[in-house]
């Protein structure tokens, strides 16, 4: 299927934009300006998955597998690295820093130290390894915070997610070749437009079908007409190995953008190919690295930095 313009503008126009839109622009606007009059690299790092609502007041949607990992660790790791940093995320997915409490029994950190009898005089004391991890997280976060380097912006849904991107895009644009986007978000490939989704929750009478339109790809007017001056990374997902290396270079080779980074669902946290115009470089996580909780967002985000540095100095 083609993809061009005229079904951008039907997409647009098809669907309702966002009702934080207005201030998701100010706010992306003033942070741009702050850290674009310093110079400062500034990444848009999108994250976890998107909904595709079945109905107008939703109760069922399609949703998918992503958590949200991959752009909260990669956030840090860009942080790390001195950029400034758009998180754009699906709302309550993994969060940077805040990941890594993001455990099951949070309450069995704790302990009140006085019987519940002596309610005036209950204490709470943490166990010793959550208090290390807190002390490691904030460490970096108040810098980060107190730097003002790090935004937060949310969606649920698909249409959202296009909606916030194409405006931060447009504002994105003005910082030319120290703006880099890292498309790490699971973007949904199929949507139900607006003026065919049922106002009311679809009645059980019998077997469901439903028809889905193709979204069209956003790379597309991203590279070419929203902030074409950019540094652009997308991800290719695959769960067929075979197709992989193919699809992540048609990618490069349709969008014209600086790298796929392609990647299998069953093995995204070890292995990942980084794909460019001219190379394939395979970016991988030893046993013993994996068992020390080392991340293979930090290997991924230092490479890319590398080649975002040379894509500054050459434009
Ligand atoms: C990815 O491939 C990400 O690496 C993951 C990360 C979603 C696998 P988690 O959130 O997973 O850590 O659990 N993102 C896929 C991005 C995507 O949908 N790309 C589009 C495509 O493949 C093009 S931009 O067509």
């Amino acid at each position: 299927m083609s993809v061009g313009p005229d079904e951008w503008e039907t997409y647009f126009h098809n669907n309702e934009p966002p009702g934080n839109l207005e201030d998701v622009k100010s706010s992306v606007d003033r942070f741009v300006k702050e850290h674009g009059a310093s110079n400062r690299k500034i990444a848009l790092v999108t994250s976890g998955g998107t909904t595709v609502p079945l109905e107008s007041n939703t109760v069922r949607f399609v949703d998918n597998f992503s958590a949200g990992n991959r752009g909260s660790s990669s956030t840090e790791y860009f942080l790390l690295n001195g950029y400034a940093v758009i998180f754009m995320h699906r709302e309550k997915s993994l969060l940077p820093y805040l990941r890594h409490f993001h455990f099951q029994n949070f309450l069995d950190w704790f302990k009140l130290t006085s019987s519940v009898e002596q309610q005036a005089s209950l204490e709470l004391s943490v166990s010793s390894e959550l208090h290390d991890r807190l002390v490691k997280q904030l460490s970096v976060y108040e810098k980060v915070k107190k730097e003002n380097r790090l935004l937060h912006i949310s969606f649920t849904t698909v249409t959202e997610y296009l909606f916030l991107l194409k405006a931060i895009a447009k504002i994105f644009d003005r910082l030319g070749a120290i703006g880099i986007f890292y498309l790490a978000a699971a973007v949904s490939d199929f949507y139900l437009p607006a003026p065919e989704m049922p106002e009311h929750k679809i009645q059980s009478t019998g077997a469901l079908s439903i028809t889905m339109k193709q979204v069209p790809k956003l790379l597309s007017p991203l590279v070419r007409e929203w902030a074409p001056k950019a540094f652009t990374v997308s991800f290719k997902l695959e769960t067929n190995k075979d197709l992989l290396i193919s699809k992540a270079k048609q990618a490069i080779e349709r969008y014209q953008h600086q790298v796929v980074i392609a990647n299998q669902l069953d093995t995204r946290k070890r292995m990942v190919v980084l794909v460019t115009s001219s190379d394939e470089k395979i970016i991988d996580m030893s046993d013993a690295e994996l068992t020390q909780g080392q991340e293979i967002e930090q290997k991924i985000v230092e490479d890319i930095v590398k080649q975002h540095n040379l894509f500054i100095a050459s434009s």
